[in-house]
């Protein structure tokens, strides 16, 4: 099932090797994208009507759905449901509201005061993907921080349903946030819609949200030719669990496969000191995977997948770092030192008892976090990303006798004179 590989008897090219997924999508994406993003560019709101009739088979007069609409799909919804997504919500919202924290004022000679603070980004725009799963999920993760920061104007763009409606808990997470339109268009033409603007949907500062490899490329095509920004590149989800001779097998396999339903190019990587463990987590997996409604898509991922057998946790946890992975998962009774040694991980759940499902949905955390080794050097989404941080400055007549000579000698040093006489001018 799982491919195994010893990490000491490894080369440099293999763990290369290993560590790579996700190589670049191929052209033909690139050029069917493009020709998606010019259609909506000069079409607008018929291009959009266009490819909801040829991609989604819905014939739409209205691209957005207004509060009755929201409120009486939301309705549909069972109480249970209602109730798992309000505590969602208010777990996620406890979480991320301690994220706009204000920094001190520093004065950094006396009379020269500095400071920064946060800004919300105007206008966000959030894509929710349909397909294969509906992720009302994942409307809560990026409207929260979105409200949290206070962002003027939350677009939201989810593909229609067939009956050129949404899905109900969509509606339902929509009516938490507060939110009274979304805008029914989904894949590349959606990202087009928000980076250009239509008569319809409005253009939007930055865009934010998962999606097929479709979409990843209109985010990354509308950063490059149009001012819009993105929350940063997607890949597909990815979990690694290090694990030790005291983990559960059954416990690794489920989590190994909760990551590899999410699609057949998911990567979920055991780490492991004791073959005896990673024997039975191939066991268990087996057992597991016959269960699955998903089982296709979670045995092509798995098939995608191996497990690294290593000499102790040190070794485990420098591959793991190497990797940086979306998603850690440390299954191990001494969990306190290895914790101290992550240096690149998206987001990292501890000991037996902490599947990556909980900060899938409920736990506080957010489930936007960086692929394909972009945890190196990316953080997931949080408040922060939907703020811009401005710094300040004042300057008293005292502080410019501080730090005016100081700035005219860098000025006249650089050859740029009317630098320095924006400060001389001032001095007398
Ligand atoms: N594991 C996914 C998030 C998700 N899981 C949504 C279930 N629903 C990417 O972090
Ligand atoms: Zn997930």
């Amino acid at each position: 099932m799982l491919k195994t590989y010893t990490y000491r008897s490894l080369q440099e090219s293999d763990i290369q090797r290993l560590i790579t997924r996700n190589t670049d999508p191929s052209r033909s994406i690139q050029q069917s994208v493009m020709a998606i993003m010019d259609e909506v560019r000069t079409n607008g709101d018929n291009a959009l009507r266009m490819y909801a009739e040829k991609f989604d088979g819905v014939q739409l007069t209205d691209l957005a759905l207004g509060s009755s609409d929201i409120a009486a799909l939301a309705s549909t919804i069972g109480r249970e449901q209602q109730r798992a997504l309000e505590i969602a919500f208010a777990n996620i919202h406890r979480f991320h509201e301690t994220q706009l924290r204000k920094e001190r004022t520093v004065e950094t000679m006396p009379g020269v005061t500095c400071w920064r603070e946060p800004r919300p980004i105007e206008r966000v725009g959030l894509y929710i993907p349909g397909g294969s799963a509906v992720l009302p999920s994942t409307l809560l993760m990026l409207g929260v921080p979105a409200r949290i920061a206070g962002c003027r104007e939350i677009v939201i763009c989810s593909p229609p349903q067939a009956d050129g409606r949404i899905n109900g808990y969509i509606a339902y997470c929509l009516q938490l946030l507060k939110i009274e339109t979304i805008y029914l268009t989904g894949g590349a033409q959606a990202i087009a819609a928000m980076a250009y603007g239509t008569d319809t949907i409005p253009k939007v500062d930055k865009i934010f949200g998962p999606g097929n490899q479709y979409v990843t490329k209109a985010k990354s095509l509308a950063q490059s030719l149009t001012n819009v920004s993105i929350d940063m590149p997607a890949g597909p989800s990815e979990v690694l669990v290090i694990a030790d001779g005291t983990a559960n097998p059954a416990y690794v396999a489920a989590d190994l496969l909760a990551q590899a339903e999410h699609g057949a190019d998911s990567q979920a990587i055991l780490v492991s000191t004791d073959q005896h463990l990673v024997d039975e987590v191939q066991t268990a997996l087996a057992a597991q995977l016959t269960q699955l409604p998903r089982a296709d898509v979670a045995s092509k991922s798995i098939a995608n997948s191996y497990a690294l057998l290593c000499e102790n946790l040190e070794e485990a946890m420098a591959f793991s770092n190497r990797y940086a992975p979306e998603h850690l998962i440390i299954e191990t009774d001494t969990w306190e030192p290895l914790v101290r040694k992550v240096s690149n991980a998206g987001s990292v759940f501890i000991g037996h008892l902490t599947p990556e499902s909980a900060g899938d949905y409920a736990s506080g955390t957010n489930h936007t976090l960086p692929t394909s080794g972009y945890a190196r050097s990316y953080s997931g989404v949080s408040v922060d990303a939907f703020v811009k941080k401005i710094t300040f400055q004042h300057i008293t007549a005292e502080g410019l006798r501080n730090i005016g000579p100081t700035v005219e000698v860098l000025a006249e040093l650089e050859g740029l004179q009317a630098h320095k006489n924006a400060v001389s001018v001032r001095m007398g």
